[in-house]
C-alpha cells in the first residue's frame, strides 16, 4: 500500500470519509471566488480578502504541498430533548449541538499528522480557519458536489458535513469528478429567509448565518423579522434539501457529542453569565465565537421578534449590560416596541446609535 492510502486509510479508521486530490484549485472555482470577493459578498470578513491569494493559489501558499487529504464528518444529529428550567427558545444550527467541532477535527488531524511523520511524510492539518477554501478543494478531491446552497453535498448522504483538510508533500492523482446532482431543483435557494441564495452563490450581507456568528455589529433592524427564530446559525437552506433526507441514517461522526444544553441553551445565560463564567459554561462551543455580548444580541433580536413573554425582562436585566453591543440591541428592541431607551447611555457611542435609530 502506497504512504499516501495508509494515510488515508487511518482516517477512515478514525471514522472520517476521506479523498485525495493534487493540491490546486479548478480555475472556475478560483474565478468563483475572485469574482464573490470583488463584489463585496463577503460582508465584514475582511480575512478572507486579506488570505485572498493563499486561498487562490494553496500550492503558492503551501509550496511543499503537493496533496490535499480531504475529510469530511458527518453531523446529522437526531433531535435533542428541551432541558427543563431556564429560558429556552429558538433554534441553534446543527452543527453547534456538539462542543466546538474544530476541537475534535483538530484531534483527529493531529493524529493524522503523527501518523504521516511516522511514515517520513510531512503533513499539516487545517480546520475552518486556515487559510484554505475547504468547499472547492473537498469538491476537487470528489467528496461531493457543490450544491445551489453552495454547500459540499455528498451522494447517498448530503450536506451534514463538516470538512477539515490534511497538506501532503506527497503527488495524489486527480480525483474522479463527481457530477453536480441538483438538477433543476432550487429548494434551498426557495427557502432562504432572507434572500441570501441566488444564481451567484451566496451573499453574506444577507446570511444569517454571518449576521448571528461571525460579527459583532448589531444586527440591522430591516433584517430583525426575516431572521425569524434562529438564534445562532442558520439551517434553513440544508433542511429544505432533498439529499438531507438520507443523512439520518448515516448520523454522525463518533467524535461529536451532541448536547441538549448546545441545542436549546438557556438565554439567561448570556445575560446573566459574566464574560468568565461564559467562557467557563461555553469557552469549547461554538458560541464562544461570537461570544457572551453576540449570543446576548442574538436573543434580544429572537425574544423581540417572537414577542416571547420573557422579552421585558430580558430587556431589563440586558440594559445594564457592561457590553456597549449588548445594549445597542436593548435600544432596538425598545425602538420596535416604540420606546426610546439608551439616549442617555454613559457610552456615546451607544447614545449616538440610539439617536439613530430616530433617523
Ligand atoms: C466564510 C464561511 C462562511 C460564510 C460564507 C459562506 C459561503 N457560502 O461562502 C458564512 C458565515 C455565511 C458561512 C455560513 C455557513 N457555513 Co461556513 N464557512 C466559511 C469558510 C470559513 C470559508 C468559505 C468561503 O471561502 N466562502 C467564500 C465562497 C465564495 O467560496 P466558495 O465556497 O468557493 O463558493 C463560491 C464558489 O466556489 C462558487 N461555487 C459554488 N459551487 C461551485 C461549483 C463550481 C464547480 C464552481 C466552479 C464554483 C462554485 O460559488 C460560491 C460563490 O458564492 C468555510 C471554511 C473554509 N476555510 O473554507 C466554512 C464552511 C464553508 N462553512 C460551513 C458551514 C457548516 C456553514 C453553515 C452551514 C453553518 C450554519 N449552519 O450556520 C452556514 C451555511 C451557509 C451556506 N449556505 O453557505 C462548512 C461547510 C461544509 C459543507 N458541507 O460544505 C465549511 C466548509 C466549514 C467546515 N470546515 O466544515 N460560512
Ligand atoms: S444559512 Fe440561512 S440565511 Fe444563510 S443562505 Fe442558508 S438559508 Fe439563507
Ligand atoms: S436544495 Fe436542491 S438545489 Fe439546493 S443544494 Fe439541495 S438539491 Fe441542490
Amino acid at each position: 500500500m502506497s504512504k499516501l492510502e495508509a494515510i488515508r486509510g487511518r482516517a477512515e479508521a478514525l471514522g472520517l470519509w476521506a479523498t485525495l486530490a493534487p493540491l490546486a484549485l479548478p480555475e472556475e472555482a478560483r474565478l468563483a471566488f475572485a469574482t464573490w470577493l470583488d463584489a463585496g459578498r463577503h460582508a465584514g470578513m475582511a480575512y478572507l480578502a486579506r488570505t485572498r491569494e493563499a486561498r487562490l493559489f494553496p500550492e503558492r501558499a503551501f509550496p511543499w504541498a503537493k496533496s490535499v487529504l480531504v475529510l469530511a464528518a458527518p453531523y446529522a444529529f437526531p433531535e435533542l430533548p428541551v432541558p427543563k428550567g431556564g429560558l429556552r427558545a429558538g433554534r441553534v444550527a446543527r452543527y453547534a449541538w456538539t462542543r466546538d467541532y474544530h476541537l475534535a477535527l483538530e484531534a483527529a488531524l493531529s493524529e493524522l499528522e503523527a501518523f504521516a511523520r511516522s511514515l517520513g511524510v510531512r503533513a499539516k492539518g487545517y480546520v475552518d480557519y486556515g487559510p484554505l477554501l475547504e468547499g472547492p478543494l473537498a469538491a476537487a478531491a470528489g467528496i461531493g458536489w457543490r450544491g445551489r446552497n453552495t454547500l459540499v453535498l455528498k451522494e447517498g448522504f448530503g450536506s451534514y458535513l463538516l470538512l477539515a483538510v490534511l497538506l501532503l508533500e506527497l503527488e495524489a492523482p486527480p480525483a474522479p469528478e463527481v457530477p453536480f446532482r441538483c438538477g433543476r431543483c432550487t429548494r434551498c435557494l426557495d427557502a432562504c429567509p432572507t434572500g441570501a441564495l441566488d444564481a451567484r452563490g451566496l451573499d453574506a450581507n444577507r446570511c444569517i448565518s454571518y449576521w448571528t456568528i461571525e460579527t459583532r455589529l448589531p444586527i440591522p433592524l430591516a433584517l430583525w423579522d426575516a431572521f425569524g427564530d434562529w438564534l445562532f446559525g442558520c439551517d434553513d437552506c440544508q433542511e429544505a434539501c432533498p439529499w438531507n433526507r438520507f443523512a439520518p441514517r448515516v448520523g454522525y461522526w463518533r467524535g461529536f457529542r451532541p448536547e441538549p444544553e448546545l441545542a436549546h441553551p438557556d438565554l439567561w445565560d448570556f445575560v446573566r453569565l459574566s464574560n468568565r463564567a461564559f467562557a467557563r459554561k461555553y469557552g469549547d462551543t461554538a458560541f464562544a465565537r461570537v461570544g457572551r455580548p453576540g449570543m446576548a444580541r442574538n436573543a434580544i433580536r429572537l425574544l423581540g421578534v417572537l414577542e416571547h413573554p420573557a422579552l421585558r425582562a430580558y430587556l431589563e436585566a440586558a440594559e445594564a449590560d457592561p457590553s456597549p453591543a449588548v445594549r445597542k440591541a436593548v435600544a432596538q428592541a425598545y425602538f420596535r416596541l416604540g420606546r426610546l431607551r439608551l439616549l442617555d447611555d454613559p457610552d456615546p457611542e451607544v447614545r449616538a446609535f440610539a439617536r439613530g435609530l430616530f433617523g
